[in-house]
């Protein structure tokens, strides 16, 4: 029999957040960067995503080498915490220049500016000792078609991905496609547009991409589905397990929140196609409810890692003989009601 997968765990600083949304301010205080790894560190999570900014703070105002330093600083914390860095991701979409989008900016300047603030994150990703870099994009300025010319912006982000590349020989880069928000459309809204245009650039077999359970859902897709076909091409090199209810905002809710059984047939994609084998982290992408008080922080991440592991009970669990019985004698009744009635448990 195969050897069952350890999984190892991440959340990003982000998940621990402090409640403000479009419509109201903060309802936690903010907690310093240092809390929270120690926190993360006593949940027993493996390691730590990154946004540029969240390793190196007020990073367009240092130079390249302040932030070559500064990432050495954090990269001590770290392994004195013994905790890993899964990966780093540019933040292009807070500063001025990418008010019109980053890569796909209509003006060359800004363009320059996106492209420049991934280079730093490339080497901040070296410092910290991880070869993944995640591409998350974001805005597309204010997405009026006739404002930009879809072919040329696909272009543009092929340049983009190709300066990345030859300034790292070992940069990995995993897109996230999200169909929406902030934006009402996204070039790269799914895993097929991103296995897509990694075809375009100079090295193939560096482009993978990243799939957001909410994201995947926000398409109107399968995240299962998702996650199988990113692995049939060996290109899933991280995950953002979370969960949403339906076509609305990106939620962010605890794993299994919203859908038990979509994020069961998760699970049982991640297992089939041995998703961890080569390394790769379960990174979950959750927020606290803007409800939750202080002395409940945490909970979000612990409750998505503790669903995840019920889940795992439960795919292999499953008593696959008897479903493949109902799929020969095209009973998907009953097979529908044996996967209900497995996660129901016994009664
Ligand atoms: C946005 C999102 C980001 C990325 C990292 O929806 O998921 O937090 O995961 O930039
Ligand atoms: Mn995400």
């Amino acid at each position: 029999m195969a050897k069952q997968q350890q999984y190892k765990f991440c959340f990003g600083p982000w998940n621990i957040s402090e409640g403000q949304d479009p419509y109201g301010p903060p309802t936690r205080i903010p907690q310093s960067f240092d809390w929270k790894l120690d926190q993360l560190k006593k949940l027993g999570f493996d390691a730590m995503m990154f946004h540029d900014d969240d390793a190196v703070p007020d990073i367009d105002a240092k130079s390249a080498a302040q932030i070559t330093a500064e990432a050495k600083a954090l990269k001590k914390r770290l392994n004195d915490a013994g905790v890993k860095a899964e990966m780093v991701a540019p933040r292009l979409w807070f500063h001025p220049s990418t008010v019109d989008g980053a890569y796909t900016s209509n003006d060359a300047k800004c363009r320059k500016y996106a492209i420049e603030r991934s280079l730093r994150a490339v080497d901040i990703a070296n410092v910290l000792g991880t070869n993944l870099l995640v591409l998350w994009l974001a805005r597309e300025g204010s997405y009026i078609r006739e404002s930009k010319n879809g072919r040329r912006s696909f272009e543009f982000l092929v340049q983009a991905l190709d300066k990345m590349l030859a300034h790292d020989s070992r940069i990995r880069l995993a897109i996230e496609p999200k169909p929406n928000e902030p934006m009402d459309q996204a070039y790269i809204p799914t895993i097929g547009h991103a296995l897509a245009i990694a075809q375009l650039t100079r090295d193939p077999k560096r482009v993978g991409c990243l799939i957001e359970s909410a994201h995947a859902i926000l398409a109107g897709l399968d995240p299962a589905d998702e996650i199988d076909f990113a692995m049939l091409f060996g290109k899933l090199w991280s995950l953002h397990l979370n969960d949403q209810n339906g076509l609305k905002f990106d939620q962010d809710k605890p794993f299994g929140s919203a859908n038990l059984r979509v994020a069961f047939n998760q699970v049982r994609a991640l297992e089939r196609n041995g998703y961890g084998r080569r390394g790769e982290y379960v990174c979950f992408d959750v927020h606290p409810f803007r409800t939750t008080k202080e002395e409940h922080w945490l909970a979000h991440l612990d409750n998505s890692r503790r669903t995840f592991q019920r889940l795992v009970e439960k795919a292999r669990t499953f008593d696959e003989k008897k479903a493949q019985a109902f799929v020969a004698q095209r009973d998907y009744a009953a097979l529908d009601q044996m996967a209900i009635e497995h996660l129901l448990g016994a009664a």
